[in-house]
């Protein structure tokens, strides 16, 4: 275990998507003990407290059909400064959500300090909807479009530059909700998808150890986690706002966590749409600290 430099960053973000609570997940997943599972692996670790959202309940001006564009976007604007400032520090950023929104905000804040950023999207849902595909207007379906320069300008260009990441340098795993411009950009792009198909036929060994060789073949100089806890099946993270049936085990979430730490590739990481208001005794969060102990390399012997 390499020991880290570890910066905690929460970011109470409910306005990505439609249901109140998930503003939550940062307070649920620190009550959950993060601080102090990562310092008992041996690693240092500061809180930098909450990213303020929702400042200012400023009028949208921009014809747009993206709920909450102007706070998203000021939100994600502040993420990104201060997730920028903890890497040009030496330090790995730890995001802690908040809906799934936010990660437009940690990819504009790592993407300039990499050559070559891969990114792993653990998830249900593909976040590839743009302005013109979404079913829903919730910007938290969209950030990995956004990431790649697609959808609206007010996101694309947080930092004043756009892509965050290519989309052959991209991995999801876990999907089984994919939405049908979604599907298309994916065919279009070339985009890597482990669907629960290939999780159920190859195993989540093989679908990991593909993963890491297919990043590794492309050359990445860092990789960002972005785990959304809907990735997993319901009955193991019932406090999400989209939960999907049919998903990833808890067992098969450990096991992945720990090939991506022996891997040695993660640089950066966030955790996000825990929603303690529809949870069960804080089990989401408590799943979502367990996680991170194995990506952080707690191990049992
Ligand atoms: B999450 C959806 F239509 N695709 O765009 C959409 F199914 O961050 C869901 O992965 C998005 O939780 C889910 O609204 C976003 C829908
Ligand atoms: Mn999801
Ligand atoms: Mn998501
Ligand atoms: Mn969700």
């Amino acid at each position: 275990m390499n020991k880290l430099d570890i910066a905690i960053i929460g970011v109470p973000m409910d306005l990505g998507q439609a249901r109140r609570g998930v503003d939550m997940g940062p307070s649920a997943i620190r009550y959950a003990g993060v601080v102090e599972r990562l310092e008992a692996i041996g690693h240092e670790v500061t809180d930098e407290g909450d990213i303020q959202v929702r400042v200012t309940k400023s009028s949208d001006m921009t014809q747009t059909n993206l709920k909450n564009l102007n706070e998203v976007r000021i939100g994600n604007t502040k993420l990104a400064d201060k997730v920028h400032e903890v890497v040009t520090n030496g330090k790995f950023p730890l995001v802690l959500g908040g809906d799934h929104s936010i990660a437009i905000g940690t990819l504009a804040g790592i993407s300039d300090r990499y050559k070559n950023l891969g990114v792993i999207w653990y998830d249900a849902h593909a976040d590839l909807n743009t302005d013109e595909t979404s079913p829903s207007g919730n910007i938290h379906g969209m950030p990995l479009a956004v990431s790649l320069g697609l959808g609206h300008d007010e996101l694309v260009n947080i930092r004043g530059f756009a892509p965050k990441v290519k989309p052959e340098n991209i991995v999801i795993i876990g999907a089984r909700s994919i939405d049908p411009g979604e599907r298309e950009l994916i065919k279009e792009r070339g985009i890597k998808v482990y669907t629960m198909h290939e999780i159920d036929r190859l195993g989540m060994t093989a679908v990991v150890e593909d993963a890491i060789s297919y990043l590794k073949s492309r050359e990445v100089d860092g990789v960002h986690l972005s785990l959304d806890l809907d990735g997993l099946d319901p009955l193991y993270t019932p406090g999400v706002g989209t939960p999907v049936p049919g998903g990833i085990t808890y067992r098969e979430s450990h096991l992945a966590m720990e090939m991506l730490e022996e891997s040695g590739l993660i640089t950066s990481a966030e955790f996000v749409e825990v929603n303690p208001i529809l949870d069960e005794r804080n089990k989401t969060a408590d799943v979502a600290v367990a996680l991170m102990g194995s990506l952080f390399g707690e191990r049992l012997l």
